[in-house]
């Protein structure tokens, strides 16, 4: 390198290091789903692996905030449903009374965090609604939608779990 080019590579150097680090203007995209906890073996599920499972559109969905406000609507959304990667991971049941002392927990990369029981997902309808989304309406999920997300298609107010850039699904035994 030439001693101009030195100089300007070095006062650009120096730029890098002095400017704040900008916060990222979206979430880190999530390209697999970590599922661990009370499971028989902790699975990383990429998107080849979750296109494996039995596929489940949505149809028509509207994402609505806790506060009322419309955030956005979709004709279809699909992926799997959350249960379907419970059972292809396996919940590691200990006995007939241990199913229902089970928490899942969705989280994001943002660390947004959701709830469900064992319960509501497999012995209520809401299970039959609460999918792993990687495409909208026909073309995969942008970066700022997550590339992965989850919705709870049933819930009355859709947005509080309708999880962008889902990576992590913990299964929790309550003691
Ligand atoms: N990862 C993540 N998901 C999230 C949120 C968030 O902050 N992080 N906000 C939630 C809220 S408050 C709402 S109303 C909906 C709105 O969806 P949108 O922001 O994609 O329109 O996303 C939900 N999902
Ligand atoms: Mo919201």
């Amino acid at each position: 390198m030439n001693r101009p080019a030195l100089l300007l590579a070095f006062a650009l150097s120096l730029f890098a290091v002095a400017s704040p680090a900008q916060p990222p203007p979206i979430g880190t995209p999530s390209h697999s789903l970590r599922v661990g906890g009370a499971v028989k073996a902790s699975a990383d599920l990429d998107l080849a692996a979750l296109k494996q499972l039995t596929p489940h559109d949505s149809g028509p969905t509207t994402v609505v905030c806790a506060s009322g406000a419309t955030m956005g609507k979709a004709d279809n959304y699909r992926g799997v449903l959350l249960t379907e990667v419970l059972k292809h991971v396996g919940i590691k049941l200990d006995g007939h009374k241990d199913d229902r002392r089970m928490v899942i927990v969705a989280r994001a990369t943002d660390d947004y965090v959701v709830t469900f029981s064992w319960n509501e997902l497999f012995n209520t309808s809401i299970g039959k609604e609460v999918l792993v989304a990687w495409e909208k309406d026909g073309q995969p999920l942008s970066a700022k939608e997550g590339q992965l997300l989850l919705i709870s298609g049933q819930d009355i107010k859709t947005g509080p779990r309708h999880v962008r850039w889902l990576d992590r699904i913990e299964v929790v035994r309550m003691p």
